[in-house]
């Protein structure tokens, strides 16, 4: 290992449009999934992101950021409702505006744009009629990528499809904390086919335009480990596998659904009767160019004992009891490993599962370029009496993944960026504004105040010492 990665590496950071734009209901925007959720009674704690932290407004200000920071990329999100306010399917001018000058921004301070089509903020009215669980999902997803591609052609040179499909699914149609709030396996099963049907058929309409531009999906590969050498420990780890990673990256990638995967559903009692040959046949032909990889932590499993299939999400506060996991009826459930640390919201800290990941990868799909999209470190954390925020522990999270991500691309690995959680503090979904991620604080009682903390200066270091020719 010579601790340091290749010189045209991508070093950046994320965020989502919900998360962080705000201007909810401005310049011709429709209404989203969550726009609506946050405005019903279904949302317990009144937070929303009707502000968030006002990138609306303030882009060019966190755009400077970043570069200040030694950033090459920016991962964000295109809000779908902001380009097609509502069913009409009437493009709305000012939406690709904001995004052109959001791009052009980039480009000017030299950041890579990589942009996701949809990460979670489905229109509402799609969502009222069934939403992923609606077969024309798919195509409204394909029309609306359409839309993007044919404004933005190389101006945006990765694009990502999706955000995490099976985490939203399992999310929305499981634990039913996210909208539409729903807790149903059958529903669930068909959202997350309808999800790997999407990504392919906007790849298809990417396809047309012959851009020179890459195109991926982003998924949330929870490395699955057992602490069992037995054959029912790993039958259970196939198991986990199909359920959390190979259902969506075995389709995006080689362009199939897993040869075991339908006989266990049907063992499981789940009607297969909306799988389409016409689908399958999308799929063979509309594979993706990169993988995006959110990584977090791994996934420890052991053969199912009891329990209804459930997901039991990181998403539902600090101090709270739950480990983070599922139980799949039948399939497995969660272990947990006792001498691992876990955060303040329960997830497990296990660095060496970006390697393990990685290599993992490699052995299953071979040299496909992988970019880790997603990784970092919930605090609730406060600045301290001289304003600023030491955020010692997120960088020691930070830095013991990134050591294991150079180890595993100087062994080898094709992995080519990575991007921190997030560029600043932003909503947290179900958790509202105190489960903090960001580089930069926002000072939420003191006009959206940016302020770099610790780890904003450390990652700029890190990212000059670990780069080759920097
Ligand atoms: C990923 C999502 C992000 C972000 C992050 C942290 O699953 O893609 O949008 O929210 O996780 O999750 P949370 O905010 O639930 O802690």
């Amino acid at each position: 290992m010579n601790g340091k990665v290749k010189h045209d590496f991508l070093w950046g950071t994320a965020s989502a449009a919900y998360q962080c734009e705000g201007a909810w209901n401005e310049d011709g925007k429709g209404i989203s999934t969550w726009d609506q959720f946050c405005h019903s009674d279904k949302n317990i704690k009144g937070l929303t992101g009707d502000v968030a932290v006002d990138f609306y407004h303030r882009y060019k200000e966190d755009i400077r950021l970043l570069k200040e920071g030694g950033h090459n990329t920016l991962r964000f999100s295109i809000s779908w409702t902001r380009i097609i306010p509502d069913q009409s399917g009437k493009i709305n001018q000012a939406g690709i505006d904001f995004y052109k000058n959001v791009i052009k921004e980039c480009k000017a301070n030299g950041i890579v744009p990589n942009v996701t089509l949809i990460h979670y903020d489905l229109p509402a009215w799609l969502e009222n009629i069934g939403g992923y669980a609606n077969p024309v999902f798919s195509d409204e997803f394909a029309k609306y990528c359409k839309v993007i591609f044919e404004n933005f052609r190389d101006d945006i040179p990765m694009y990502v499809t999706i955000n995490e499909s099976t985490h939203n699914a399992y999310c929305s149609y499981l634990t039913g904390n996210y909208p539409p709030n729903v807790h149903d396996v059958q529903t669930l099963v068909q959202v997350c086919y309808n999800l790997v049907i999407a990504n392919a058929k906007a790849i298809c309409e990417f396809r047309k335009l012959n851009l020179k531009s890459k195109i991926g999906i982003v998924h949330t590969t929870n490395t699955v480990q057992i602490l069992k050498d037995t054959p029912e420990y790993r039958i259970a780890q196939r198991r986990g596998d199909l359920f959390k990673n190979k259902w969506v990256t075995d389709p995006a990638i080689l362009g199939k659904f897993p040869d075991d995967l339908f006989p266990l559903l049907i063992e499981s009692g789940i009607d297969l009767s909306f799988v389409k040959e016409e689908d399958l046949e999308i799929l063979k032909h509309n594979t993706i160019d990169f993988l995006g990889q959110n990584c977090y932590t791994r996934a420890v499993v052991k053969p199912y004992e009891s329990g209804e299939t459930n997901y039991y999400p990181n998403n539902v506060g600090a101090g709270q009891k739950t480990i983070e996991g599922y139980v799949v009826k039948g399939w497995f459930q969660t272990d947990v490993d006792p001498t691992t640390p876990k955060n303040a919201w329960s997830r497990e800290i296990y660095p060496k599962t970006i390697y393990d990941m990685l290599m993992g990868i490699k052995k299953d799909y071979g040299d496909i370029p992988v970019y880790i999209t997603e990784n970092g470190h919930a605090m609730a954390e406060k600045p301290n009496e001289n304003g600023e925020i030491i955020d010692d522990e997120r960088i020691e999270f930070m830095k013991s993944y990134l050591e294991w991500l150079i180890k595993a691309e100087n062994e080898g690995c094709n992995v080519k960026g990575y991007y921190a959680w997030s560029t600043t503090d932003c909503y947290s979904w179900i958790n509202g504004y105190e489960k903090r991620y960001g580089l930069i604080y926002i000072d939420y009682e003191n006009d959206l105040k940016r302020i770099p903390k610790k780890s904003y200066s450390w990652y700029r270091d890190f990212i000059k010492e670990h780069t080759e020719g920097k």
